[in-house]
């Protein structure tokens, strides 16, 4: 096989890209390792910046997003017992949408299927070569046939946190990287949203988190220990968490409901050293990963593959490379924002476990301060919605 761009991966920066490179008339393959029926069931992010969504429409995939998606206005900090909103309409003019995921997903993949775009599932990358000089990339994959070779003129690790791109990049210093003393417990559960917009709750036991998904899907989050398991939170136990950590308002608590999933997302910060090597990039969460409390990890892969697509469209259409040695710099300013603000919006609601008299309160200070200056919630606001693109 043979193409202009060899895609590693079908996540949200590997399909993405693909359908903006179709739009500017670049083929591309995207390889895969797991089964479609995976990818469109696996549960993971929900808020996307109003950007995110522009592009995800551009693209040919924001039919179901646009009328499906729930736009949100604010949200709100939860502290202290009571709960205040920030108003990020007010304070930016734009809302974010909350999606599923694997809706998405399903959302791309059906339109790259309908493109007739190359898209190959259950189909694991072993082993990339040749980027680094002349002649074509090869990208060694393995379905169900055999060992295959895929030949391009670029490639581009879409594949992860967990995939190989990043490794056969070889950089030479250590990465950019922080883990956190504390993992969050993620539930999806069937009961009707308990508010009508997401609560980011700060409170002793630990950081709570409301979201949803439809009219009858939560998604919420809690602290939990690193090394925790699933089997030691029976149900009433995790019904019993969130409602201590999350205040009732006008009376009404926790809308509780059967509890269809559980599992504990790992809490880090990591950026790769460098995005390329020779004919060989990374995007996506394969070069950078954010802890989920700002909402960022899929913002900033959609802003990578925006770049990238379009530097790789410049070079297929007149040969020009400026765009391409760009890409590095560019995309690291939008994520070493994304970075800074996700770890920020962590200290500010998380329980440390080492955390000093003293510095409980200079958190509480902070969120009072958040709570009642626009001039900080702005802050907050401007971030959460996402920078504009001229933001690299
Ligand atoms: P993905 O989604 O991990 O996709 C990588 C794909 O590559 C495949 N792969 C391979 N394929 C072929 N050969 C190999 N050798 C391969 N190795 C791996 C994998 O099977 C997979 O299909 O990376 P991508 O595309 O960069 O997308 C990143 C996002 O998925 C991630 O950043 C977000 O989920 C992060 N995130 C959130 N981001 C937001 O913008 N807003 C949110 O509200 C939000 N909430 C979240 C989140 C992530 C969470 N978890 C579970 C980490 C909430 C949670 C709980
Ligand atoms: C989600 O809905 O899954 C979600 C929302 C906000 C976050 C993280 C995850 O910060």
């Amino acid at each position: 096989m043979r193409t202009s761009v060899g895609i590693i991966g079908a996540g949200p920066a590997g399909l993405l890209l693909a359908q903006l490179l179709q739009r500017q008339g670049v083929d591309s393959v995207v390889l895969e390792a797991r089964g479609r029926a995976e990818i469109e069931s696996t549960v993971r992010a929900g808020v996307l910046e109003p950007g995110t969504v522009e592009l995800l429409t551009e693209a040919g995939a924001g039919e179901r997003l646009q009328s499906q998606g729930q736009t949100h206005r604010g949200i709100e900090l939860a502290f202290g017992g009571s709960r205040h909103r920030i108003d990020l309409y007010a304070l930016t003019g734009r809302a974010i949408t909350v999606y599923a995921q694997h809706e998405l997903l399903k959302d791309l993949i059906a339109a790259r299927l309908e493109a007739g775009g190359g898209l190959v599932f259950d189909s694991p990358v072993t082993a990339l070569e040749s980027f680094d000089g002349g002649g074509p990339a090869r990208v060694h994959y393995r379905d169900a046939g055999g060992e295959r070779v895929l030949e391009c003129d670029f490639i581009v690790g879409c594949d992860g946190f967990h995939g190989i791109a990043r490794q056969a990049l070889g950089e030479r210093e250590p990465p950019w990287q922080r883990q956190y003393p504390f993992a969050w417990f993620g539930i999806l559960a069937a009961s009707p949203p308990s508010a009508s917009e997401l609560i980011y709750a700060c409170h002793e036991r630990g950081f709570a988190l409301l979201s949803t998904r439809s009219p009858t899907l939560q998604r919420l989050y809690f602290q939990c220990a690193p090394d925790d398991s699933v089997d030691a939170w029976p149900d009433a136990r995790i019904w019993d968490e969130l409602q201590a950590r999350v205040p009732a308002v006008d009376g009404q608590s926790l809308r509780q409901g059967e509890i269809l999933q559980k599992n504990i997302i790992a809490m880090r910060s990591f950026v790769a050293r460098s995005l390329r090597r020779g004919r060989l990039f990374l995007a996506g969460d394969a070069a950078h990963i954010v802890p989920p409390t700002g909402a960022k990890g899929l913002n900033l892969a959609a802003a990578d593959v925006r770049l990238l697509a379009s530097a790789l469209a410049a070079y297929f259409r007149d040969g020009g490379e400026t765009a391409l040695l760009d890409y590095s710099r560019r995309a690291l300013r939008r994520v070493w924002r994304a970075e800074h603000f996700s770890w920020w919006m962590t200290g500010l609601l998380h329980a440390f476990p080492d955390a000093s008299p003293f510095m409980r309160q200079m958190q509480r200070a902070e969120l009072d301060y958040l709570s009642s200056s626009p001039a900080a919630a702005t802050v907050l606001a401007e971030n959460y919605v996402g920078m504009g693109w001229d933001w690299g």
